[in-house]
């Protein structure tokens, strides 16, 4: 399949982190995790999908079966003192279900100061699709602090407080698919959410033409907040999944926000910053999809960046802090 951007050359891939053949428990697929720094290493919560295979969906599309099994998930925990190497805690750690909710999915981790990590998470309800906040310190007891009403999900929390308020990026859906916007809120307390603004709106990022999202929370540098999003375009061709009616492209992107006002966009890189290239990127539940969770700046300037593979497998890729800044600005189209 031929696409229309290329991944940029400074971006280092190190390849599949984490493979649902690993999980010392069932899995079908694990991906789309955060990540963050932790007792000296690295944590990450990791969405795990259960419940069905390969073969369910080949005897799906070759007409064996009528239904395909549903898809039951899980948050499992691994542990890392590289970022590289990681170690999976025997057992999940999370999940939700009961009083409308049918699962949790798609953790961000932020290490919101003293020990304390936030951790925002999508939840599918029988009302529609919602996003979820908790609070917790050894990533095994998790206060959840507040869901928001439907429909809303790829919610990331800044690390520090701005202005005195905790501050969100989040995606309500709006009407009509072009309309899947990035936006901000602000609360005193996680539990209370207003004062939202529009930060990015979906036809104004050229490379998505279906959603856009905001990705791994954001990381503070000296010229703002360093942000990664992912966009959506709509392909003509399937890429090559298990689902094979799949019919879109998720690329990862970047953007800087003001330092002070973080609704206001500084420089947006107008071409990703991820394309789907690599066969664990392009085949797999769903081809062609790159969704980052996480983001580390390291101290000697290189940045770590994790991400969900063709929803499928976890990844890690690094660049140069600068790189990532200067990206923003040569490719800026908010001009
Ligand atoms: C989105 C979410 C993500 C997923 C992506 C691509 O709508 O469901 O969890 O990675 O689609 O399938």
């Amino acid at each position: 399949m031929k696409l229309k951007f290329r991944t940029p050359d400074f971006i280092r891939r190190k390849g599949v982190v984490l493979s649902p053949d690993r999980m010392p428990y069932e899995s079908a697929l694990t991906f789309n995790a955060g990540v963050n720094r932790w007792h000296g290493g690295y944590v990450m919560l990791f969405r795990n999908d259960f419940g069905f295979s390969k073969k369910d969906y080949d005897d799906y599309y070759e007409g064996r079966i009528g239904r395909l099994p549903p898809t039951l998930n899980n948050l499992g925990l691994a542990v890392s003192s590289d970022g590289l190497h990681w170690d999976i805690r025997p057992e999940p750690v999370f999940s939700m279900s009961g009083n409308g909710i049918i699962r949790a999915y798609d953790p961000r981790i932020t290490d919101l100061g003293g020990g304390e990590y936030g951790v925002c998470f999508a939840v599918e309800s029988t009302a529609g699709t919602r996003g979820g906040i908790a609070l917790t310190k050894d990533f095994e007891h998790f206060e959840v602090k507040s869901i928001s009403v439907p429909v809303n999900r790829n919610m990331a929390l800044f690390p520090e407080k701005i202005g005195g308020e905790y501050v969100r990026l989040e995606r309500p859906f709006l009407t009509g698919d072009r309309n899947h916007s990035i936006w901000l809120s602000r609360s005193p307390d996680l539990v209370h959410w207003g004062e939202s603004e529009l930060v990015l709106a979906c036809g104004d990022l050229p490379y998505s033409d279906l959603k856009i999202g905001p990705a791994a929370p954001p990381v503070k540098t000296p010229q703002g907040w360093l942000t990664l999003l992912h966009g959506v375009e709509v392909q003509e061709q399937p890429f090559p999944g298990w689902a094979r009616d799949w019919k879109r492209c998720y690329y990862g992107g970047v953007m800087l926000l003001d330092p002070e006002n973080p609704a206001k966009i500084i420089a947006l890189a107008g071409i990703p910053l991820l394309v789907p290239e690599e066969p664990y990127e392009i085949e797999g539940y769903r081809g062609g999809v790159i969704f980052p969770g996480g983001m580390i700046a390291e101290p000697d300037g290189t940045v770590k960046i994790y991400y969900g593979a063709a929803d499928t497998v976890e990844c890690l890729a690094e660049a140069k802090m600068q790189d990532l800044i200067d990206f923003c600005f040569e490719h800026n189209v908010m001009k």
